[in-house]
């Protein structure tokens, strides 16, 4: 856990990248908020089942990440978010896109190839995009969503809005130079971008430490002036409490900031990873002891919100409602030959 810092100044006297620790107070909710995280989380947690069970069997080609275990990250964050603002990410991006409430449907339908996806089938998993619903990609290059997040937020500025740019990227990406150009540029110009770094302890099959001489991410924007924070990005409400401060900062004119979401994820880097870098006891124990939906759950339960029947009915719904977007992924038809040379350049 990180230990907080001495406060350092700037010479007009303004603090200079200040930091926080991972946060340890359990932070308050009402019960609605808890019931919606724990339907949001759970949607997104039944829907990438489903998608691995489909690459299973066959019915999704090419390449699938799914980010089964942080799912707390981005529902947190999005709870904070309004119309107008942008959200972009790696090709780890199916809870990211659900997040924006786009239609489970046309999600799977994507994964599956087929016409009625949201990229007409001619993206797959990792090549999605929804301008309507804020979502800016779904970005298969480690890191090239960051320097693209820092211009959503530029734009953000330029119009004159205050909406906010969120770019979320893995703890892989964090020791490219794009990254720190897009810091640069990010503090240079005070826009309005939170980077949100996903710290999932494994860039495919290397952990952080084998990989980074500074593992405390949240320190990485101090040279640039960025504030940085931890957060234990297993529990929604730590994360939502932290995005809520990050974007007030933002629409506030004072960004950009920098969040460290400490999770976990419990599947391999993508379908085809054997895993043989981490022990299995090392997974059941972050999946026994730290569960995002888990810990929504116990809280309904403990302050007797709902029942367990209750949770269970809920479940029954998300799960039907995934079952019948297999079935629209796997009814659809394939795209037209017609379509192999439409949408591929802008300029066309
Ligand atoms: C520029 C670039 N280099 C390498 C790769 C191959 N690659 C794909 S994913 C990955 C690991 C990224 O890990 P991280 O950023 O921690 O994200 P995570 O998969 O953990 O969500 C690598 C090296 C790539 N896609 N792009």
């Amino acid at each position: 856990m990180a230990k907080k810092p001495s406060p350092r100044t700037t010479k007009g006297g303004k603090p200079a990248a200040r930091r926080k620790a991972v946060q340890k107070k359990a932070p308050e909710a009402t019960p609605e908020d808890l019931i919606q995280y724990y339907k949001d989380m759970l949607m997104m947690r039944r829907f990438e089942e489903k998608a691995g069970q489909m690459y299973g069997m066959g019915l999704i080609g090419g390449f699938c990440h799914l980010y089964i275990g942080q799912e707390a990250v981005v529902t947190g964050i999005q709870a904070e978010l309004k119309d107008g603002d942008s959200i972009l990410t790696s090709y780890r991006d199916h809870a990211h896109m659900l997040a924006c409430d786009i239609d489970p449907k046309v999600i799977l339908a994507e994964l599956t190839g087929r016409s009625t996806g949201i990229s007409k089938g001619k993206g797959g998993s990792m090549h999605m995009f929804s301008v309507e619903h804020g979502f800016y990609g779904g970005h298969g290059i480690v890191g090239a969503q960051v320097p693209i997040g820092a211009g959503l937020g530029f734009a953000h500025k330029y119009r004159g809005t205050d909406n906010v740019s969120v770019v979320y990227f893995g703890d892989g990406a964090v020791n490219q130079g794009q990254v720190y150009e897009s810091f640069n540029m990010a503090r240079l110009w005070n826009l309005p971008v939170i980077f949100v770094i996903e710290n999932n302890q494994y860039a495919m099959g290397t952990s952080l430490a084998r990989a980074s001489s500074e593992v405390e991410l949240f320190r990485r924007g101090e040279s640039f002036k960025i504030e940085g924070e931890a957060v234990d990005g297993m529990d929604v409400l730590a994360v939502r409490e932290a995005a809520s401060r990050a974007v007030a900062k933002c629409r506030a004119g004072e960004g950009p900031v920098l969040l460290e979401m400490k999770t976990y994820r419990y599947r391999g880097h993508s379908m085809s990873d054997p895993a043989k870098y981490r022990s299995k006891e090392e997974v059941s124990k972050m999946r026994a002891e730290f569960d995002p939906i888990d810990q929504v759950k116990n809280r309904i339960l403990d302050n007797k919100i709902m029942t367990e029947d209750e949770l269970k009915a809920i479940d029954k719904e998300i799960k039907a409602v995934v079952s019948e977007a297999a079935d629209f992924a796997t009814t659809s038809p394939e795209p037209d030959p017609s379509e192999l040379y439409t949408d591929v350049l802008v300029a066309e």
